[in-house]
């Protein structure tokens, strides 16, 4: 009879293609991944979903600025994040894009559907919308919106609304008896605390653009771009297509795997849009923390990102005997490593550099690393690699444990248990949790003590009782070893290879195909087997990486996000460049002119950026300038100052920034004291 295999469908979010990609969506895909391969080594029948959200207004908007065709641009923003899941060897069996034709179709059958079910009506709206966030917001026009601090914009159209107020206690009821399991548990209130706070009405659909799905029989409307990307999870499945197969063996999905911010879209209007269509509900959903970098949220509208190709590449170079394709294997690995050992699952996190490569060497070159390559080493000089001397000689027994010392005091005992529960916990906390990684590295830590207070390098093999006691000590760390090398292999699957095939074990993937990595047993390492070629695994990183990856950064700032990178603070504040002269015809066209503050307001959420109105004589203009700090409002307004004024607009919040001031650095803060000019300077005019 054949055996039934387990269906796991587990998604991503599909992440818009407004700009290229950044280490926060390279986190929640490896997060997926690795919970992917997980599924797979326990036998279970996995579709791994990802892809790219297309549609909307943000879409069309960078497109235009881009000065190209929202197809043409989503095309160019697709690719680089599938190439980059490629790069990084990421197991996802399915990309969907939300242009694809066969999604479009499906998305219409569920906007079909619910209106059959009742559950959608047409009617007049005046409201204000969040275009960054792509959604009607409860506060009014003109002002920052609350969740990302960009102002909103009024929007009055006819739209179709979605009954979302008939769905309240259902909804709370279905996530307070776990139905639909909501993690981790602030998350779960913070979602309950919304339903209680009461539903209105959705609305549904745009008509002041065209970038979009039409509605069904009323195509100058298209559908909410949310309610089309949500729908990605079933139309990738072929929900609304000829061939339902996969839709009937995988849905609904075992975890929808998001970042917090948007967790009311996957807890709330999804679940809601699935009941009113009949549809069964998604068992879990999981929301993980940001990444930080420079102490805010990594993304792509405040500039402050991290490539995740920068990593691959630093990392990379550290083995230049491999191919260029094992070396992105490599340093992805890595990347793997530390945003799950660092970041505690569901909190926030800082990224930095500095922190990367520090934890590199720690754990994997110093740690890992260094015991795999003892270990062999030793075993290959001294028993020219085989095993067939080196054979586990007792049972574990239960021993109690607590720390290194006592395990080590139990010997082959001691480390053998914690072994064992080291295996029994992976399996229970499915490898997403920080403990866990701290749990290996504990056992590698007392593999380490243990060989050092057993000293098997100081036991003579032509003494009788030494050379039991070197074979002993020799097969017990060598088993730890391949028991924490099939643990860590979802987690490191390219590096966890290498040490298989060094055991003398073969390849790793066929090992995980044949079940080899699920219920690990001591003992593993029989007396045939012989140690494959060895090298090492993780070199060691200096300092000078962190260097080379913030200067990789920073040389591919301008490419980071088209439509509005942008540092931010004022330039003018922070940087401190090496002197270099240039001639008067460079100083000539950098334009300086005397400009008079008009407005001057602080930005919500923006701790040192002010908003400035400047009049220039015959123009207005807008300035984001970072003094919030060391001047308020108040004491700007009216006054004249010296602006750079030919300085390409950017973006910052959101916000449109045309031009800089002028300020001079002063003391250790570098506090930045405005250069002024006198009251009867002409508006406008050039300093020079
Ligand atoms: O929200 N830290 O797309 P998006 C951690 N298209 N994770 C981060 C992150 C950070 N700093 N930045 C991004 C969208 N992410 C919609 C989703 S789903 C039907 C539609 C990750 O491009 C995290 O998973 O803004 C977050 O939820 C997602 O990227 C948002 O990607
Ligand atoms: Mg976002």
């Amino acid at each position: 009879m054949a055996e039934t295999k387990q269906k796991y469908y587990l998604t991503t979010p599909i992440y818009y293609v407004n700009a290229r990609p950044h280490i926060g969506h390279a986190y929640t895909t490896i997060v997926a991944d690795v919970v992917a391969r997980r599924q797979r080594l326990l036998g279970n029948d996995v579709w791994f979903l990802t892809g790219t959200d297309e549609h909307g207004q943000k879409i069309e908007r960078a497109a235009k600025a881009a000065g190209v065709s929202p197809k043409d641009f989503a095309d160019g923003i697709s690719i680089q994040f599938r190439n980059l899941w490629d790069r990084m060897g990421l197991t996802y069996d399915q990309y969907i894009r939300t242009t694809d034709e066969a999604h479009k179709r499906g998305v219409q059958k569920l906007f079909s559907t619910l209106k059959d079910n009742g559950f959608i009506y047409l009617n007049a709206y005046t409201g204000a919308y969040c275009v960054s966030d792509e959604a009607f917001v409860d506060a009014p026009v003109g002002t920052p919106c609350p969740d990302c601090g960009r102002l909103l914009e009024e929007v009055t159209e006819e739209n179709y609304f979605f009954k979302l107020s008939a769905f309240q206690e259902k909804l709370i009821d279905l996530i307070e008896s776990g139905t639909m399991d909501v993690q981790p548990e602030t998350r779960r209130n913070e979602v309950l605390s919304f339903l209680r706070g009461g539903l209105k009405d959705l609305s549904i659909s745009r008509s002041s653009f065209t970038w979009g799905v039409p509605v069904p029989g009323d195509p100058k409307h298209v559908i909410y771009v949310w309610l089309d990307a949500l729908a990605n999870y079933i139309t990738a499945l072929g929900y609304g297509s000829e061939d339902e197969t996969n839709f009937k063996k995988y849905w609904p999905a075992d975890l929808h795997l998001v970042g917090k911010e948007i967790i009311r879209f996957h807890c709330v209007y999804w679940p809601a849009f699935l009941m009113a269509a009949g549809l069964p509900l998604p068992k879990k959903i999981v929301a993980h923390g940001w990444l930080l970098f420079e102490e805010s949220k990594m993304s792509k509208s405040r500039g402050n990102i991290v490539r995740a190709e920068t990593i691959l590449e630093a990392f990379g170079s550290l083995k230049p005997e491999i191919s260029k394709a094992e070396q992105d294997l490599f340093g992805a690995d890595v990347l793997r490593y530390f945003l799950l050992r660092e970041i505690p699952f569901g909190s926030d996190g800082s990224f930095s550099f500095d922190a990367l490569v520090t934890r590199y060497n720690a754990d994997l070159a110093n740690g890992y690393g260094n015991l795999v390559s003892r270990v062999l080493k030793m075993i290959q000089v001294e028993y020219a690699g085989s095993f067939s001397k080196l054979q586990s000689k007792h049972i574990v027994s239960s021993v109690y444990l607590e720390g290194v010392d006592e395990l080590v005091a139990y010997g082959s005992e001691g480390i053998e248990k914690l072994v064992e529960v080291t295996a029994k916990l992976a399996i229970e906390k499915q490898l997403l949790d920080r403990d866990l990684l701290t749990q290996f590295d504990f056992l590698r830590y007392s593999v380490d003590r243990y060989l050092s207070a057993n000293a098997p390098w100081k036991l003579d093999g032509d003494v009788p009782e030494d050379e039991a006691r070197r074979q002993e000590i020799l097969y017990t760390a060598a088993e730890s070893i391949r028991v924490v090398t099939a643990l860590l292999y979802p987690i490191l699957p390219y590096a966890t290879a290498k040490v298989w095939a060094q055991l003398g074990l073969g390849d790793i993937e066929t090992a995980a195909k044949n079940g080899e990595l699920k219920n690990l047993q001591w003992g593993g390492l029989k007396s045939g087997t012989k140690l494959g070629a060895l090298g090492p695994i993780f070199p060691r990183a200096d300092k000078e990486l962190i260097t080379r990856m913030n200067e990789m950064e920073q040389n591919n700032a301008p490419a980071t996000a088209p439509a509005e990178a942008a540092p931010a603070t004022t330039p003018a504040v922070e940087a401190k460049t090496e002197p270099v002269s240039i001639g008067i015809d460079d100083f000539m066209k950098v334009e300086l002119r005397v400009a008079q503050i008009k407005v001057a307001e602080r930005i919500p959420k923006a701790d040192k950026l002010l908003r400035l109105e400047v009049d220039l004589g015959n123009e207005t203009r807008q300035i984001l300038s970072g003094i919030a700090e060391h001047y308020t409002p108040e004491e700007l307004i009216g006054r004249r100052i010296v602006i750079v004024a030919n300085l390409a607009p950017r973006k910052m919040r959101g916000l449109e920034s045309h031009g800089m001031l002028l300020a001079a650095s002063v003391g250790d803060g570098d506090k930045p004291v405005l250069a002024t000019v006198p009251d009867d300077a002409v508006l406008g005019s050039r300093v020079r």
